[in-house]
């Protein structure tokens, strides 16, 4: 993308309304801007990194076995009538009533919708287990919107919702989920901590929020000193051996860790040094809750003897638009952003130092073309702006690599070739950086 072209209204000073970083940063880059209070707008950049976020997140859970389908973000209010969550959800669910007066919300979650699909559709045993998901929009009329992205009113979500026969299957879906979460967190370099927690208005018996420890958490959360020195999960995981799901999801719940709800002030005198407090961001959600939704909606199948069986349930979160500020959270400097290349909006920015350089314009736009021959999206700085704007801007934007073309260097045939996580600089002839782009 030529930035002369490009819509990305990038900000100089810091905006007053911002009071953590990754807002300041995603107001600052250009990537969003705020409609209403906890509403935003995606422009260009900042939808990048949304869409590549969301791509992971599809990736891990197709791998799990998950399916993906859309479910409507307007629900109909008699399905939560049926659960007996349409008052309990109070202020924040935000209700609206269409021409005729049928009594509509905003989805704030979608555990009745899947239910009603699942109930109208599955009849026997020989249809289960199945884990469905969709990535779609909320709405949850926040008392305190705040920090951009992070809570939102608005906000992206990916939830999934399993089915299963009985407690042991719907234990079996919970931890591939858990481990589903540990390997996409990890792809975008983060470092997220399953912790137990409070079941809150989705309800059941066991749940995990996964947080990202960060002084501009929102949760007050206890873990063992040992997680912060955790490996996070890199390894292909093998869905289908439970044992493997199984041993990975011990590994990770042998050791104490859990939000303020769920603490237990026991574990300060247990744990003693070992024990330590501190901030997080949930990035998502895990729930078990049985029949809580099944029961009442009456999502039953028929068992291998024709008898009847209200299917187990859980549900499972992820906040995708909240991820975006996680990540500027866990990953800026005094300068800017630093994209972890998965969630990259580019993998590379061109600098082209002198614009109106003829020599320097051809090679810039023929190093351009190069990598998007070869599939490497790249954002090309070929405005005419001074040197030191244009360098502020690629390190706020935050690409994993930076090439500085200039017209002494080019001279000799080199380029600068710059690492936005180190900072190291290398000068390079245009091949070689050239193929260690497009490696
Ligand atoms: C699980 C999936 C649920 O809603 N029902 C379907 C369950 N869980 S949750 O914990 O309430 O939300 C899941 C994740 O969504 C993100 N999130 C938010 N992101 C931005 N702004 C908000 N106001 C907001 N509320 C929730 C969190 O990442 C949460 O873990």
């Amino acid at each position: 993308m030529r930035m002369s072209r490009y819509f990305m209204p990038t900000l100089k000073e810091n905006p007053s309304e911002a009071q953590i970083v990754s807002h300041r940063l995603m107001l600052r880059a250009g990537m969003i801007r705020q409609s209403s209070a906890g509403i935003y707008s995606w422009l260009p950049l900042g939808l990048r990194v949304l869409r590549n976020i969301e791509r992971i997140v599809r990736e891990e859970q197709d791998r799990a076995g998950c399916q993906e389908l859309l479910m409507p973000t307007i629900q109909p209010a008699d399905l939560w009538r049926e659960s007996g969550r349409y008052d309990a959800y109070g202020p924040e669910m935000l209700r609206i009533g269409d021409r005729h007066d049928r009594e509509m919300l905003y989805g704030p979650t979608n555990e009745e919708l899947i239910t009603d699909i699942f109930r109208n559709t599955a009849r026997s045993y020989k249809d289960l287990p199945k884990i469905l998901y969709h990535i779609q929009w909320k709405f949850r009329d926040e008392v305190r919107p705040r920090f951009g992205v992070m809570r939102g009113r608005e906000f992206l979500m990916k939830d999934s919702y399993s089915f299963d026969l009985d407690y042991e299957g719907s234990k079996r879906s919970y931890n591939k989920m858990f481990v589903a979460y540990l390997k996409t967190f990890a792809r975008m370099g983060l470092k997220a901590i399953p912790m137990r927690a409070d079941t809150g208005p989705i309800g059941g018996d066991l749940s995990h929020e996964f947080l990202i420890l960060a002084e501009t958490g929102e949760s007050q959360v206890f873990c063992h000193r040992d997680f912060l020195e955790m490996d996070v999960l890199a390894e292909d995981i093998d869905y289908h051996s439970d044992e493997q799901v199984q041993s990975i999801v011990e590994k990770f719940t042998s050791q104490y860790a859990a939000t303020d709800e769920k603490h237990d002030a026991a574990k300060e005198q247990e744990l003693g040094v070992d024990l330590i407090s501190a901030r997080g961001i949930e990035v998502g959600h895990i729930f078990h809750f049985g029949t809580k939704y099944s029961k009442p909606l009456n999502a039953v199948v028929a068992g291998p003897n024709g008898e009847e069986i209200t299917v187990e349930m859980g549900s499972y979160g992820i906040g995708v638009s909240r991820l975006v500020g996680a990540i500027i959270e866990a990953s800026h400097d005094d300068n800017g952003i630093v994209w972890p290349e998965s969630v990259a909006p580019f993998k590379v920015g061109i600098v082209n130092l002198k614009a109106s350089d003829e020599a320097c314009a051809k090679a810039c736009d023929d190093i351009y073309a190069k990598l998007a021959a070869s599939g490497v999206e790249a954002l090309y700085d070929d405005r005419d702006e001074r040197a030191g704007v244009k360098f502020a801007d690629m390190d706020l934007v935050g690409l994993p690599w930076q090439l500085v073309v200039g017209p002494r260097g080019l001279q000799n045939g080199i380029v600068e070739f710059k690492s936005r996580v180190s900072g190291e600089r290398e000068e390079l002839s245009i091949e070689s950086a050239l193929s260690r782009l497009c490696a």
